[in-house]
């Protein structure tokens, strides 16, 4: 398996790189944008086991190498969840969409800690008119509920925002206005998504833990502390696992609404966020489908490829995001002991999909979808088509045309860095295909 994977690796390297379209315009300077540069490296294989045994059997797999590349991805890269944080209170608020008065807007309030003060999450969640349950599209926010759309009901975050004052984002010495209303609806087509039969629900990432590096102080961190410690031990979770933590909680609150049918439950983000849903559908096995829009460097993209974002750069720019531990592979991706297409791997057999841009060189699209292709022989082992015919493609589809033809599912997108209508669009064809199907 191994000389296939790097016989079929060098297929991909001789092949043309011109899908990308060589357009680094809004990449940051110092980094590799050239296919040609990329280091000679060998990936680990997600079908052999650290002690080189070969994994040949579904029930190997699920048995022996998933639970071991789920503790090699948690002390190493995102971070165990340590035991403590729970769930002491939920509140629910229910009223009516503005555009369709059947159509339910809920406002789930879901409280970590007994103190009034202490860490929160508010989910936002539209549902369209249905007598059955209803399958979900959910993912964290980056700005506020109140952000994705105009609706004057949706309650404004209270919370710290990253933008310290920005008039055009509606932010005032780091809080939100009610201009910030409705700024990302492009990145949430609520009424889209409802017309095609699903319920959406969102909540903003920085009610589980604030984006910023504290030394973990805020959000949910310290209620997992133990007597004495201040922060996180060197395996313990940074932010991206405290956010896919708290998706888990969200599910399980989706999974106990009469509204939501909760085994159809598709997580998906943007970027920072799309590394985070790909962990936590990894983690979760609930979650029926996995999407991750333009999630780059310790999301889809190969980090041994070490184009666009490295994982040196995004430990010192985000120092928060992963566990202590995964800083030991900056300039040496090569001896972490995973990459990232084992990430996807972990999802197996359940669909997942993930896009890239033309234009976002960052998150290094051809990285993202080799990710992809190469969690193919685990879908395979597992009895589905994976990326579909008899073997992955060896390059990214031309740009605009998704592939979907298996559980595995990915397009690249003309543009830039973002999640937009066309992204969704794609997403809900993917979710009719496979499981989520309103009509199923
Ligand atoms: C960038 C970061 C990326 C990506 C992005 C985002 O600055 O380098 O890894 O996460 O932010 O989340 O928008």
């Amino acid at each position: 398996m191994l000389r296939r994977l790097s016989t079929w690796l060098c297929s991909l390297c001789l092949a043309s790189v011109s899908v990308m379209g060589g357009n680094v315009i809004g990449q940051p300077p110092g980094f590799n944008y050239d296919e040609a540069k990329v280091p000679k490296f060998t990936l680990p294989d997600p079908l052999v086991m650290q002690d080189g045994t070969p994994v040949t059997t579904a029930e190997q797999w699920r048995s022996q190498r998933r639970p071991e590349l789920v503790t090699l991805f948690e002390e190493q890269v995102y971070g165990r969840v340590p035991q403590g944080p729970k769930v002491y209170k939920i509140e629910v608020k229910t009223g009516k969409a503005p555009w369709q008065p059947a159509a339910l807007r809920r406002e789930v309030t879901i409280h970590f800690s007994q103190a009034e003060q202490g860490p929160s999450m508010t989910m936002l969640m539209y549902l369209p008119v249905s007598d059955e349950p209803v399958p979900m599209f959910l993912g964290l926010n980056f700005g506020g509920n109140h952000t994705i759309h105009s609706d004057p009901e949706i309650t404004l975050n209270p919370g710290w925002q990253r933008e310290a004052n920005d008039p055009a984002k509606g932010i005032v010495d780091h809080r939100a206005t009610d201009a910030a209303r409705g700024r990302a609806a492009s990145r949430w087509p609520v009424e889209q998504i409802l017309a095609r039969g699903y319920g959406v629900a969102t909540i903003y990432c920085g009610d589980i833990d604030p984006d910023f590096d504290d030394g973990f102080q805020n959000g949910v961190h310290p209620l997992a502390y133990r007597d004495g410690q201040t922060k996180p031990a060197d395996d313990e979770w940074g932010t991206i696992a405290a956010w896919a933590w708290g998706l888990s909680r969200a599910l399980d609150y989706l999974q106990s609404d009469d509204k939501i049918d909760g085994k159809r439950v598709a997580v998906l983000g943007h970027s920072r966020l799309g590394k985070t849903s790909l962990w936590a559908g990894a983690l979760d096995e609930r979650f029926a489908l996995v999407i991750s829009n333009d999630s780059g460097c310790g999301g889809a993209a190969l980090s041994r490829r070490a184009f666009g974002e490295t994982v040196a750069r995004i430990n010192t720019a985000f120092p928060h995001w992963f566990c202590t531990n995964f800083k030991k592979y900056n300039g040496k991706e090569q001896d972490c002991p995973v990459d990232q297409h084992e990430l996807v791997a972990l999802v197996a057999p359940r669909p997942v999909y993930i896009a890239s841009a033309t234009e976002d060189l960052w998150a290094d699209p051809r990285g993202e979808f080799l990710s992809g292709a190469l969690a193919d022989p685990v879908y395979r082992l597992l009895g589905t088509t994976g990326m579909g015919g008899t073997a992955p493609p060896s390059d990214p589809p031309a740009p605009d045309t998704p592939l979907q033809a298996g559980p595995i599912g990915y397009h690249l997108r003309t543009g830039k860095h973002d999640i937009t209508i066309y992204d969704w669009e794609r997403y809900m064809d993917f979710a009719d295909r496979y499981v989520l199907s309103p009509k199923k």
